[in-house]
């Protein structure tokens, strides 16, 4: 077990993009696109002059419906507000704050988003992420090469776009948009508990029918270019009171339903759900929730500026109804705010990415280790459910003591367990397979997004748990690899003692009902479902049973976190 310390590195302490993630180049994606049938490709960016056509001829017409009288009388019966029948009006201070904070919580959360989604850049429908298959890319088709990796797929961003831009960052990325979601969950309970408290909610609530046509009359009327007169000091127009709940009510909690409907551990405990939200409809739907809320963003600040701009702000930022300039300067003060946030967050990040691992860690770790508790059961998949393509990831290992192992069929391979265990032992494949045989049909979740059904065959971990006998010292397995990590070094992930009794951890050397491959793991993988896809170490040649992971490589819990400022728990 010393040797496999040994052959660790540490990875470093700032973030260097000449050398990131292995020195891989920086490397552009393509326009976004939508799949047509079977494999057309429609280019999003037409969008810009079709929209902007539709929208010059919306304008025209809408100022022709206005002429005919029918129209005219319905706008009359139906001007565009229905007062809140609790007759409050005004904007408390603090929904200005609230309103403030979600602002600059979201722009990190945006950001961070898309950087996550930059690691594997396709949308699928299905659990499979078979390539030609995804209905959204912005990336080119998947090459023809049978070991093409998810992280050769992977593109950059400009760093004032993404968080922090340079590719493959989603360890980083990661922090950023669950840590924030973490204070954005917590300013939109406080929000909720307010105007429920306070009565407020009757502002953003449509109470009756009426919105319908209310909110359909102030579309003709913004789209004719002749706008409604409305006071939002006394009440948002039907069309905003739908757009504000739609965002508050719906678009909010959809996006967390979403974002935790991509989690390992939630997906394999929770099938039912699983089964019609699988991670990849939740990936899907987790990005067109963004979608409105840009488009939203999109559309309130346009109006906000072209409907009465320093009165707006009065309202929200200086929650006064007088024609002063105080709330312009408070929002300007603000802006400042938003804008060196904006500005500092990815020269921070690669300054100080251990202190984003740390804060990260800090504000999701707790949810993520309380769910580490969850031992699910096997079945929730069957043979037919197994996926047509699994990608690979990862470096593949190229040392000599591989390729000398690989051409003797794996003869000379010894599986080395021990550690803090009263047994320590050496396995051959032939012993391995004359222990309990196991097997289960599961998901993987890659952090980068992709998943894939597999069935896998081997040796439960409780078989090898009760083989060894850990000692009570012992709270971490700490799993080396026959390969080398991007960066050097060998590749190796621990993993707490309490999950290796689950009932879906064990060592596969089988998958689909064949020796695993070269790609997959050959001749010894990792599987323990409640953990997201890197903690799946491949080419396995030992397992070490230790009291803290500290004391092994760079002391983060594994290659990733170590060099690229993963997280060590990772049911989400
Ligand atoms: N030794 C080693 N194991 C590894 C990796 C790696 O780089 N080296 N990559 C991990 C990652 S990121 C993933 S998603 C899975 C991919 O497994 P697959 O290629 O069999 O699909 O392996 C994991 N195990
Ligand atoms: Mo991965």
């Amino acid at each position: 077990m010393k040797d496999f310390r040994a052959q660790l590195t540490k990875g470093e302490d700032v973030v260097d993009p000449a050398t990131w993630a292995g020195s891989v180049p920086a490397q552009s994606g393509i326009a976004p696109r939508v799949r047509v049938g079977r494999s057309k490709w429609f280019n999003l960016l037409w969008l810009l002059p079709i929209g902007f056509v539709v929208l010059i001829a919306g304008v025209g017409f809408a100022k022709e419906l206005r002429e005919v009288p029918a129209v005219a009388d319905f706008i009359a019966d139906y001007p565009g507000t229905v007062p809140p029948a609790n007759g409050q009006e005004g904007i408390p201070a603090w929904v200005g704050w609230q309103h403030f904070f979600n602002l600059f919580l979201m722009t990190f959360i945006i950001r961070s988003g898309i950087q996550i989604m930059t690691d594997h850049p396709r949308l699928y429908w299905t659990r499979h992420s078979t390539p030609g298959k995804e209905w959204f890319r912005f990336q080119k088709e998947v090459p023809d090469d049978p070991l093409w990796t998810a992280k050769q797929d992977s593109v950059s961003l400009p760093g004032q776009v993404g968080l922090p831009g340079i590719r493959h960052s989603i360890g980083l990325a990661r922090w950023w948009h669950l840590g924030i979601d973490v204070l954005f969950v917590v300013n939109g309970l406080i929000f909720y508990i307010l105007i429920f408290t306070t009565g407020h909610w009757q502002r953003l609530v449509p109470t009756s029918w009426d919105f319908i046509p209310h909110a359909g009359s102030v579309a003709l009327q913004y789209l004719s270019l002749d706008w409604p007169v409305d006071n939002g000091w006394v009440a948002y127009n039907a069309l905003q009171v739908l757009a504000y709940f739609i965002t508050v009510f719906i678009a909010g909690p959809a996006a967390i339903l979403t974002g935790l409907g991509m989690s390992p551990v939630l997906s394999t405990k929770f099938r039912r759900i699983s089964s019609l939200l699988s991670i990849q409809a939740a990936r899907s739907l987790h990005f067109l929730v963004m979608v409105w809320f840009l488009l939203f963003i999109l559309m309130h600040v346009t109006l906000v500026f072209t409907t009465g701009m320093r009165e707006n702000l009065n309202f929200m930022y200086g929650s006064r109804d007088n024609g002063s300039w105080v709330g312009f300067w408070i929002f300007a003060a603000s802006m400042v705010i938003v804008i060196i946030g904006w500005v500092s967050a990815t020269p921070f990040t690669l300054r100080h990415p251990r202190k984003v691992q740390r804060i990260g860690y800090a504000l999701i770790g707790p949810l993520q280790r309380l769910f580490e508790h969850v031992d699910a059961k096997p079945g929730q998949y069957t043979d037919k459910d197994i996926s047509p393509y699994m990608w690979h990831n990862g470096k593949y290992p190229e040392t000599d003591e591989y390729r000398a192992l690989y051409e003797n069929n794996f003869t000379h391979y010894r599986l080395h367990v021990g550690g803090l265990v009263e047994n320590p032992v050496e396995l051959d494949l032939t012993q391995l397979r004359a222990l309990a045989y196991h097997e289960q049909i599961t998901q993987h979740f890659c952090i980068q997004g992709w998943s894939g059904i597999a069935k896998w065959g081997g040796v439960s971990m409780q078989t090898i748990v009760d083989l060894v006998r850990p000692r009570p010292a012992a709270k971490w397995v700490v799993f080396y690899s026959l390969g080398d990590g991007p960066d050097g070094g060998i590749y190796y992930d621990a993993h707490p003692i309490e999950q290796m009794s689950y009932q879906l951890s064990m060592l596969a050397y089988d998958m689909n009902d064949a020796p695993l491959d070269y790609g997959h793991g050959a001749p010894l993988r990792l599987r323990n479902e409640a953990q997201l896809g890197f903690k799946q170490v491949k080419w396995i040649k030992g397992v070490e049973f230790v009291e803290d992971f500290t004391e092994v490589g760079g002391g983060y819990g594994g290659y990733n976190q170590d060099h690229e400022f993963f997280g060590y728990r990772q049911t989400i």
